[in-house]
């Protein structure tokens, strides 16, 4: 069993909660599915809005035999049957409901999706349904038969439907339920949009007996010129080979399983060219064993804090970023096409920035691989966002599994630097012990990134602090602060000093302010560009004052929908601090921010 596979007991606190029995099968996360030859199943599917719930449940809240997953048609005129897929609506997959029906634009329930597909499987293979991401609860049936249950609503999962399958025409059912919940990760308030839906591309993969589930292959730290890690081969017998070949660098080895599946892997090239923003070159992997075969893209390079700075294969970096929701430019909704992910990553690079903070939750795969050709470093992030049930255990699960499910699909791009475990979570014990744990926990799958938290500072009239306790348990420390939008004015920014109990790197991982696409104005005027572009001149003052600042990455890209931001003819349901406007029109903050990147008058690297 491979180690993301949840525990029964896991399993167990997941079902209660949910109050619905375990499925047959275990949601894991098959690696490198993009280089996977796939049968998308993206495209029209038939729903059901159900906001009660009856597809599934009876009038006393017993699950139904006859369920709406059933997928049934009247055998004849006499049957009951109070649904229909087939005469109803479709949407799009991939892609939030929300920004697809005008009526679904502020639903959150339950919602049934449906389609038939024509899948005859081969003898000796194993068929994965693969769901990118379903927001935020979703549960599977293949030809009325139940398969899994998923929680997160922003990380992949995939679950074994081979027994399911019959050849020739199948039904597949999933619901999706976006309500937000008091136990969930992340909780009942956040200020973005809550999109529901299969908002991520939905495939079949078949894979033979034993197939490569898993690997990680990264530059040693201790020594530059080697390449290590493991490739995990699933239902393999111990001693099975595993083949691992970079054709461009010469070099290639056999490695044998052990009694778990796993092979240990080590390759010496001669000459290696290391990955950066100035040169994010990326080889051609092939990983094989049997006839299970695939190709990554990856680039090798290492990360590491010596002190105050972050040394980027052994040299000093200084992170130039920005933060970037995924929100879809020009059309609104989630992001998740090739098109988002060049238009948010092109504006990034135009803005000289060499790092982007993805938040507050893993992006779509499409933007780390895309991050990894250009060159631009990540901070990856859960959504362990604000004030979590932290003293309950069933979340930490929840957040543990999510921490899980993105490191397992993203621990091959070179581009991601930084797992952050929490944004803006309150001082307490409580916290402190969970958050404590879920650091040590990225670091046991993955011990080659560092790991990162964006931390609440406090402070009087023109000091800082920043003495968060979870800092201990991080190797960067982020900070968030509005100086000059939600406290005092922006010239209180540059006159502001910053102690910090940490000899660690500092990210200043937010700052900013609102400001209308154009709307002009004096300096002193709220929601003006200009407004904003003065805060942005102030707070560069200040930040080039913090001897340990590594980084930061201002808050945000581009305006952003959020039930929160209610203030008629200014926000009308979005977050203003974007410094480009969704319909691509650049605010006059960004031309600040870009001056300072490309003159690299910002932050020293050590
Ligand atoms: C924050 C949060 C971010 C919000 C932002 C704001 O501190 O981390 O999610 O959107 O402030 O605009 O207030």
């Amino acid at each position: 069993m491979t180690p993301l596979k949840h525990s029964l007991a896991a399993l167990l606190v997941l079902a209660a909660a949910t109050g619905i029995a375990a499925a047959q099968s275990q949601p894991t996360v098959l690696v490198d599915i993009d280089h996977r030859t796939t049968v998308s199943l993206d495209g029209d599917w038939h729903t059901i809005v159900d906001p009660y719930f009856g597809g599934l449940y009876s009038f006393h809240h017993q699950i139904k035999k006859d369920g709406y997953f059933q997928d049934a048609e009247p055998a004849n005129k006499n049957q009951l049957i109070e649904y229909n897929f087939a005469k109803s609506p479709t949407l799009k997959v991939p892609g939030d409901w929300n920004t697809q029906r005008d009526s679904l634009f502020y639903y959150e329930g339950p919602l049934w999706y449906e389609r038939k597909f024509d899948f005859t499987p081969k003898p000796s293979t194993h068929i994965y349904f693969h769901i990118g991401a379903a927001n935020y609860r979703a549960k599977l049936w293949i030809n009325g038969q139940h398969i899994c249950d998923h929680e997160g609503g922003f990380t992949p999962f995939d679950c074994e439907i081979t027994d399911a399958l019959k050849p020739g025409q199948n039904s597949a059912v999933i619901n999706v339920d976006n309500t937000r919940l008091e136990d969930g990760v992340p909780t009942l308030n956040t200020d973005w949009w809550n999109y529901g839906g299969l908002t991520r591309d939905v495939s079949l993969v078949t894979l033979p007996e034993a197939f490569v589930d898993d690997y990680d292959l990264h530059l040693s730290r201790a020594d530059r010129k080697t390449i290590e890690g493991y490739v995990h081969v699933e239902h393999a017998n111990a001693g099975a080979t595993v083949h691992v070949s970079i054709p461009e660098l010469k070099v290639e080895t056999d490695a044998t399983t052990n009694a778990e599946g796993r092979a240990p892997i080590t390759l010496t090239p001669q000459t290696l060219q290391l990955w950066s923003p100035e040169t994010p070159r990326l080889y051609k992997v092939n990983i094989s064993s049997g006839p299970d075969m695939l190709t990554d893209d990856m680039g090798f390079r290492t990360i590491e804090v010596q002190g105050t700075k972050i040394l980027l294969n052994g040299n000093p970096i200084f992170l130039r970023g920005i933060c970037i929701h995924a929100e879809a430019p020009y059309r609104t909704g989630r992001a998740y096409s090739e098109k988002d992910v060049d238009t948010l990553l092109g504006w990034a690079h135009e803005l000289g920035a060499n790092f982007v903070r993805l938040a507050h939750y893993p992006h779509d795969e499409r933007m780390t691989r895309a991050a990894d050709r250009m060159g631009i470093l990540v901070w990856s992030e859960i959504p362990d966002y604000w004030a979590l049930q932290f003293d309950n255990p069933a979340v930490l699960i929840k957040a543990e599994q999510q921490l899980h499910e993105e490191q397992r699909r993203d621990r091959d791009k070179a581009s991601i630097i930084l797992w952050s475990v929490a944004n803006e979570t309150p001082n307490n014990p409580a916290r402190t012990a969970f958050l404590t744990t879920m650091a040590d926990k990225a670091r046991e799958y993955d011990p080659t990134r560092l790991v990162t938290a964006a931390l609440l500072v406090h402070g009087e009239g023109n000091t800082k602090i920043v003495d968060d306790p979870l800092g201990k348990a991080l190797d960067v420390i982020g900070t968030n602060e509005y100086i000059g939008w939600y406290e005092r004015t922006p010239e209180d920014a540059a006159k502001t000093t910053w102690n910090i109990a940490y000899d660690k790197p500092l990210i200043m991982s937010e700052w900013g302010g609102g400001a209308k696409a154009g709307l002009h104005g004096p300096d002193t005027q709220r929601w003006t560009e200009e407004y904003q572009a003065d805060i942005y001149r102030n707070q560069l003052i200040m930040l080039n004052k913090i001897p340990q600042l590594r980084g930061t990455t201002p808050w945000v890209l581009m305006d952003f929908r959020s039930p929160v931001r209610l203030l008629p003819g200014i926000q009308d349901n979005y977050n203003r601090k974007g410094i480009i406007a969704p319909d691509g029109e650049k605010k006059k903050a960004f031309f600040v921010l870009q001056k300072a990147y490309q003159d690299k008058t910002l932050g020293k690297a050590e």
